[in-house]
């Protein structure tokens, strides 16, 4: 899945690159919208304020988002063109581990794209995805995008909603409707990292797999030790470490004045 470009593995940037290769590539089958380039050139740059590392605050955050959708009646994964374009397979395992339905939901509705997007995750074994086509007939009014067309068996009913990288007000309208939203966003300063119940600072690409395999992790705990969990998890104070982490890391680096020695060369 590529545009032709060849990587060679000792490139020190392979793996971004690749990254890339199969967002453009997404955008020729219409998976992924033009604007998801420049989303990911967003997240790219808080990335690397990261050091491109999951972080300890972001690895809380994904125990805790696998405890809350265990516990969930009807939990949800919100999938996007970008969530689909970067980890569909690891969306259906996780809907598998987890019990989540998956349901298409963008904020750009080009004609085609909800069928590429479903097409996608059939690939990756999906047996059912919500909300696309005429499937998606319930309304959030609370929502001022054409994020607010829902599927009613999904979205609209759901307890708990994972929503991977977005834009926008739709946290806090689902939050204010009383769902639990977990969202991946390498920005904690966006709407939705600010106003999500469990934010994860960290690249899905990388996020995803984590909580995969917390979610397989914890699926053997009782529900007391979940909502344990779930209860000694502060997001205010997770949200603040990744922006502190972000900000010391700058702090050191511009000390030193260099950014490629970070690895400890000299
Ligand atoms: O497929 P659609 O039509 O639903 O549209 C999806 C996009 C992503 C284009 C749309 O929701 C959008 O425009 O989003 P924004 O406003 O650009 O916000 C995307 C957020 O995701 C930004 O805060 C980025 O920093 C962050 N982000 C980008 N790539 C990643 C990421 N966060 C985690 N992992 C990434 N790989």
């Amino acid at each position: 899945m590529s545009n032709g470009t060849h990587v060679d593995d000792r490139h020190p940037r392979a793996e971004s690159i690749r990254t890339r290769e199969r967002l453009t590539h997404h955008v020729g089958t219409r998976v992924l919208a033009l604007a998801g380039l420049i989303a990911h050139g967003r997240g790219e740059a808080f990335d690397y304020m990261l050091g491109e590392a999951t972080t300890e605050p972001a690895k809380r955050a994904i125990t805790a988002a696998a405890a809350a959708m265990l516990l969930a009646e009807h939990p949800v994964i919100s999938v996007n063109g970008n969530a689909a374009a970067l980890c569909a397979e690891d969306m259906v395992r996780l809907s598998r581990a987890t019990g989540a339905k998956l349901e298409v939901n963008l904020f750009h509705r080009q004609p085609g794209r909800e069928e590429a997007i479903e097409a996608v995750l059939r690939e990756a074994g999906a047996e059912e995805v919500l909300g696309v086509g005429d499937a998606a007939t319930a309304r959030i009014n609370e929502i001022h995008s054409d994020r607010r067309t829902v599927d009613p068996r999904g979205i609209y009913v759901a307890d708990v909603v994972l929503v991977p990288l977005e834009d926008g007000d739709r946290a806090e309208a689902l939050v204010r409707m009383g769902k639990t939203v977990i969202a991946v966003d390498l920005n904690p300063l966006s709407r939705t990292a600010q106003y999500a119940s469990i934010t994860i600072v960290d690249n899905l690409v990388r996020a995803a797999p984590l909580l995969v395999s917390e979610a397989e992790r914890l699926k053997g705990f009782g529900a007391d030790e979940l909502h344990g969990i779930l209860s000694s998890y502060s997001n205010s104070e997770a949200l603040g470490e990744s922006m502190r982490i972000m900000e010391e890391r700058l702090h050191a680096l511009s000390r030193k004045g260099v950014y490629l020695r970070i690895d400890g060369e000299e």
